[in-house]
């Protein structure tokens, strides 16, 4: 808050300063100037100058935590609170509805960053004080959820076998990836409309991504435009692009040169996503809202707003994208070339037999085909068969095998070390810990998989990343699903369980 004591401003005032020369919003019950301030948000000037003169919550709420406007207005352009007596219908014009009252008491009552302790806390706040909608975005997956799930589940199928009495005062996790240095076998996986969760969105983890040494993949549908994550970046930062292929090869084409002329060190092509997934709870909202990206500039034609963030957005991506099309990504650029969205093991060896430089074995956060296996147990298979068929054993520098899916433990990650993953992506748990807490959240969130690889690695028995070996590990029931495994509580008691249909309000 800052010194000066405001008057109230009446309805009427507000009402005045509705264009571009004088443009004042109404945001939880404060009048702001904004008129200075349209040109610099990143979602626009358009989709301010909608509620120039009016009350923009419902807008600005989905899309902004709360206080992004005080931060990131100057204290003069906080013009004081709104005389509610002067709101002909408060409710129609959106001030501060029960739920969202109810909303910020919740982000009042969050837990001290101190008191957050594993990834899944991140979850379990984050569900509580996020927007509706971006939570549902964030946190959905395809039809009834179960990839999803066992994403998380396939890691409790595998079981350590600890070494002992080897000295293990001295413990390095740091590795290489793609022939990078990162401080951890994890890195920043790809996931679309990062401002959902953050006003700063993807920038959140690009920063982070410099203070605590590990990469960061840009994603194609990234809140922040390319060109912003990667300036964010420091000089020599290693980078790497997730791609949709858009049915339009000229503008695939001049995304990807452009990500190679700005220094990107790997192209990871999707493909796993054909068609989005449905996703239900994502859908069940009608994604109406403005979208607040770069993402508009991809879309095609009629967008149907109807079904969800996601499927509002990706009538771009083409659906005929095939092995030839490999050959025409290699004449077009020189970076690595992973596929990400692999399996199963035939996929995997016949981009290995066509000079890939690697593959995520991924099924996209159980957001795409339901009942696709998790990556770590496609790990064991493509591990085994590289082996039997191939002569090859994990992990190699030419052919670099990445799983992401479920990770929310530096112990999941050491598994997939073992069965030579080279690293493994991580996601939505970043989203959940800037969302929650911001720029000190994914911080804390580093620093907690930091502090677990330690711990882990020394009562392992392993020193270094090499010394983490398939021997260490028991996938004997990896492939059996149905093995009892003990409740995880801390996941469960954040998965949200999946409702049907309601009724209308008649
Ligand atoms: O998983 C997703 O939500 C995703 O990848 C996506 C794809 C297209 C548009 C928006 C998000």
């Amino acid at each position: 808050m800052d010194g000066n004591a405001k008057r109230l401003l009446t309805a009427q005032e507000v009402a005045a300063h509705n264009s571009r020369e004088s443009c004042w919003i109404v945001v939880h019950g404060n009048v702001y100037d904004v008129t200075e301030f349209l040109d610099e948000h990143p979602g626009g000037s358009k989709i301010i100058l909608k509620y120039a003169g009016k009350d923009a919550t419902q807008e600005y709420d989905p899309i902004h935590p709360p206080d992004a406007i005080t931060t990131n207005l100057k204290p003069d352009k906080h013009l004081g609170p709104i005389d509610p007596s002067t709101v002909q219908d408060s409710a129609s014009d959106g001030l501060l509805s029960e739920d969202e009252q109810a909303r910020l008491a919740r982000i009042a009552a969050r837990p001290r960053l101190s008191e957050i302790l594993s990834l899944h806390d991140f979850e379990a706040v984050a569900r509580q004080v996020m927007p509706e909608k971006a939570w549902a975005y964030y946190s959905s997956a395809a039809d009834d959820e179960i990839t999803q799930r066992e994403n998380h589940a396939a890691f409790h199928r595998i079981w350590f076998r600890p070494r002992i009495l080897r000295d293990v005062t001295k413990v390095d996790w740091s590795t290489t990836i793609l022939g990078h240095k990162s401080s951890m076998p994890v890195y920043i996986t790809a996931t679309a409309l990062g401002k959902l969760g953050h006003p700063d969105g993807e920038l959140n983890l690009t920063r982070a991504a410099t203070r605590h040494g590990i990469i960061q993949m840009i994603p194609t549908l990234a809140s922040c435009s390319f060109d912003e994550i990667v300036d964010a970046a420091e000089p020599g930062q290693v980078l790497f692009f997730q791609l949709y292929v858009n049915k339009d090869r000229s503008i695939t084409k001049r995304i990807v040169q452009h990500s190679e002329a700005r220094g990107i060190k790997g192209l990871f092509i999707t493909v796993d996503a054909p068609q989005l997934g449905r996703r239900e709870k994502d859908m069940r909202q009608k994604f109406e809202a403005d979208d607040p990206s770069e993402v508009s500039k991809a879309k095609q034609g009629n967008v149907d707003r109807t079904q969800g963030a996601a499927r509002a957005i990706s009538s771009f991506i083409d659906p005929s994208l095939n092995w030839a099309d490999l050959e025409w990504f290699r004449s077009i650029t020189k970076m690595p070339l992973i596929l990400k969205g692999v399996q199963c093991w035939e996929d995997a060896l016949e981009a290995y037999d066509r000079g890939l430089n690697g593959v995520v074995l991924s099924n996209h956060g159980g957001r795409q085909l339901d009942f696709a296996r998790s990556g770590i147990e496609v790990l064991v298979e493509v591990a085994a068969k590289l082996k039997k068929k191939r002569g090859v054993t994990l992990p190699i520098d030419t052919f670099q095998v990445f799983v992401d899916g479920g990770v929310r433990r530096a112990t999941d990650v050491i598994k997939a070390v073992a069965l030579g993953a080279t690293a493994v992506g991580i996601g939505r748990p970043f989203l959940y810990a800037y969302s929650s807490y911001g720029a000190e959240g994914i911080d804390k969130a580093l620093q907690i998989l930091h502090d677990e690889f330690e711990m882990n690695m020394r009562l392992l028995g392993s020193r270094t990343i090499r010394e983490i070996v398939p021997d260490m590990v028991d996938t004997s029931n990896i492939h059996m699903h149905t093995v009892p495994v003990p409740i995880d509580n801390l996941y469960e008691g954040n998965y949200e369980k999946l409702v049907g249909a309601h009724l209308r309000e008649v």
